[in-house]
C-alpha cells in the first residue's frame, strides 16, 4: 500500500471545476490531513497561562464591563495553536477565568454544555445548582452537569476568581450548544450534600433507597478533604507521585460524561513523567512550585497558573516546591468512543 497520492495539482483545471461546481470533492488529496498514519496530528499546541499575567486582565474587565453586560465575566484561555480568539484550550476543553465582585450576581441559566469550576481566589462566593447553595474556597472543585440550572453570587468582601472548564468545544462541534435563561434559584436552606449526604468517604446514604439517587449526587469537592488525602496518600501511598480520580460516590464513574478531574501531589525534587496519552489535558496549579515539558516547549508554573498538553503529548512536570495540580482530561469522552490509548514513552 502506501506510496504517495494523487494531489489537487494532479488534476486538469476543468474537472477541478466541475467538482465544485457539483459541490463534491476528491479525498485522495485530503487523505492524510484526515487520516495521518501511526498517530493523530494536534492542531491544539501547548499553552501556559501565567496567573500574573491574567490577573490584572481580569480586575480590568471587572472595571470596564458589569457584570448585567456580560451574563459572565471571564477571559477564555485561547489555544495558541487556533491563535488569538480561539473559544477552546484543547479539541475539547474550554478554559476560562471568571471574576465576580462582592455584592454581583450571575444570572441563572441552563445549557446543553457540562462545567466545572476550580476556586482560584476569594471568599464568600457561592453557585447554586438546581437549588443547592456551594460554597466556594480555594482549591475547591464544583460541577454543573449539562442541563442543570446554576447561578453565582457573591456574600464576602474581596474579588472571587475561579477557573471554568466546560466540554463546550464538543457541544459547538455537535451543534448542540445553547443555552435558556431563567430568574435566580429559590435556594434549598441546608447545607450541600458535601456536607451531609457524602460527609465521609465510603459512606453513601443507604442502597435500598438507590432508586432515588441523583444523576450527580456530589457537586461539591472541597480542596481541604482533597489536599488531606493526597498527603496521606503522598506520605504512605509508596508512589513519589500521588494522584487521585475525582469520581461520582454513587456510581465510582467519573464525574462527568466527557471531562474527567485528578487532583495531584508532585514532592519539591521529584519528576513525574506519565505515559503519552490519547487524551487532551489542562493542569491547574493550586499551590507550589515547578517546571513541565510539553512536546519540547518548557513551562515555568507558579500558584493558580494554568497549562495545557495536546493529545499524545510527551510531558515532564518537576516540582521544585512541593506542589499540588488538578488535571482535567476528555478521557470519559474518548472511552465512550471506545478510543482511549496510553503509550509507552
Ligand atoms: C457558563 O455558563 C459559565 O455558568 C461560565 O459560569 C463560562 C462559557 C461558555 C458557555 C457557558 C457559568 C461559560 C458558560
Amino acid at each position: 500500500m502506501s506510496g504517495q497520492l494523487g494531489t489537487l495539482e494532479d488534476l486538469p483545471q476543468d474537472y477541478r471545476a466541475a467538482m465544485t461546481a457539483a459541490g463534491v470533492a476528491p479525498l485522495w488529496p485530503m487523505m492524510r490531513n484526515v487520516l495521518p498514519h501511526g498517530a493523530p496530528k494536534p492542531v491544539t499546541q501547548p499553552g501556559h497561562w501565567a496567573y500574573d499575567a491574567v490577573r490584572p486582565l481580569l480586575m480590568r474587565a471587572g472595571e470596564l464591563t458589569p457584570v448585567e453586560k456580560a451574563e459572565r465575566r471571564v477571559l477564555v484561555l485561547s489555544d495558541p495553536g487556533r491563535g488569538p480568539g480561539a473559544m477552546q484550550a484543547t479539541a475539547t476543553i474550554y478554559l476560562g477565568m471568571q471574576l465576580l465582585l462582592p455584592g454581583e450576581t450571575a444570572p441563572a441559566h441552563v445549557h446543553t454544555p457540562s462545567a466545572v469550576r476550580i476556586v482560584v481566589e476569594g471568599e464568600g462566593g457561592y453557585t447554586v445548582v438546581d437549588g443547592e447553595k456551594l460554597p466556594m474556597q480555594a482549591g475547591d472543585l464544583v460541577l454543573t452537569p449539562g442541563g442543570d440550572w446554576h447561578d453565582h453570587g457573591h456574600e464576602g468582601t474581596e474579588p472571587v476568581i475561579w477557573l471554568d472548564a466546560l466540554d463546550l468545544p464538543v457541544f459547538v462541534q455537535l451543534e448542540g450548544s445553547y443555552a435558556v435563561e431563567g430568574p435566580l434559584q429559590a435556594q434549598r436552606n441546608r447545607p450541600d450534600a458535601a456536607a451531609v449526604e457524602y460527609l465521609s468517604a465510603g459512606l453513601v446514604p443507604s442502597r435500598q433507597r438507590a432508586a432515588q439517587a441523583r444523576r450527580y449526587p456530589l457537586i461539591r469537592y472541597p480542596w481541604a478533604r482533597t489536599e488531606a488525602a493526597l498527603r496521606a496518600l503522598a506520605a504512605h501511598g509508596g508512589d513519589p507521585v500521588a494522584e487521585l480520580d475525582y469520581i461520582n460516590p454513587e456510581t465510582g464513574a467519573d464525574v462527568l460524561p466527557t471531562l474527567g478531574f485528578t487532583a495531584m501531589h508532585l514532592p519539591a525534587g521529584v519528576t513525574s513523567a506519565p505515559p503519552l496519552r490519547s487524551a487532551s489535558q489542562a493542569f491547574h496549579v493550586v499551590a507550589g512550585r515547578g517546571e513541565s515539558v510539553v512536546n519540547g516547549q518548557r513551562f515555568a508554573w507558579g500558584p493558580k497558573d494554568t497549562f495545557t498538553a495536546p493529545v499524545f503529548a510527551e510531558l515532564t512536570h518537576t516540582a521544585t516546591e512541593d506542589a499540588f495540580l488538578v488535571r482535567i482530561h476528555d478521557r470519559p469522552l474518548q472511552e465512550k468512543l471506545g478510543y482511549y490509548e496510553e503509550r509507552a514513552r
